[in-house]
């Protein structure tokens, strides 16, 4: 038995092309909309750094219908042993689920389906011993508790915890960069969630590059977070600093692009 691959190793991932809608994309706060041009750019650097980072990439064709579709990560969740399909909180995403279901289908033996409540995939942060689970807007009680028992059904331990006030997903303020450590804004490690890890903190403005993403050897961060970029090139790290800009008017990052795998280490 070889065991679970490392959290971020990664062989597989699935993106879904950004559509001309894009600009309609759910935001906060309108600092404008996204063009389609700088969207598209900025998820091809996207794929070309899981390419180069050795993922196999699976590109799905955009989805006029939901300027947010681009964001896979946030109607499903995937794991090596199985793929669950979520119920995503704001009512203008929930189509994303039955568009993204038959290729999770096809790519995964066990498939199952969170059964109520809400949860966005951007609120659910896979580690080593638990995969933690953030009440938000987007994420209730019961939806959350709902995805405990299925991920029990897969042999996997999720925790609840709480998405810090006015933050969209309990990932777009921290991201795992090894099995111990992760990369957290200060009010999220405030709550005390990350006692357990080393924690590497954003620093003061830089909080949106929080929403970072290791994939094998390499971690992704956004390119306008220069004191994010130094504090991990210090402690070690290999980063690829990639575009970001335009997505983050439609409040996304780097980790929402992708639903990421390992398929080659048997459990
Ligand atoms: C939304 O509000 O749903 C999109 N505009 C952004 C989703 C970003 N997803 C993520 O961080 N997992």
């Amino acid at each position: 038995m070889a065991g679970r691959p490392k959290v971020y190793q990664f062989s597989s991932a699935i993106v879904r092309q950004p559509a001309g809608s894009v600009g309609d994309g759910l935001r906060a706060v309108d600092h404008g909309a996204p063009g389609y041009e700088r969207v598209k750019a900025e998820h091809d650097a996207y794929c070309a750094a899981l390419a180069a980072a050795g993922v196999s990439v699976q590109v799905l064709p955009p989805l006029e219908g939901f300027a947010d579709a681009l964001f896979v990560e946030d109607p499903a969740l995937v794991f090596a042993e199985a793929a669950i399909l979520l119920r995503p909180g704001a009512p203008s995403r929930q189509g994303e689920v039955a568009a993204i279901a038959p290729t999770l289908r096809h790519c995964f033996e066990t498939v199952l389906t969170l059964p109520r409540g809400t949860v966005d995939g951007g609120d659910v942060l896979t580690t080593p011993d638990a995969v933690m689970i953030g009440l938000s807007s987007r994420t209730n009680r019961e939806g959350a508790e709902a995805l405990v028992d299925c991920l029990a059904g897969i042999g996997r331990v999720g925790k609840i915890l709480q998405t810090p006030p006015g933050v969209l997903h309990f990932k777009s303020d921290c991201a795992l960069l090894d099995e111990s450590t992760v990369l957290s804004t200060a009010r999220l490690a405030a709550s005390g969630v990350f006692a357990a890890f080393t924690q590497i903190i954003t620093p003061e403005g830089e909080e949106a590059g929080a929403n970072a993403l290791r994939v094998n050897d390499t971690v992704f961060v956004g390119d306008d977070y220069p004191g994010v970029i130094d504090s991990l090139g210090a402690a070690g790290y290999q980063v690829a600093a990639l575009p970001t800009s335009e997505i983050a008017k439609i409040d996304a990052g780097l980790s929402c692009m992708s639903l990421r795998w390992h398929d080659g280490i048997n459990m």
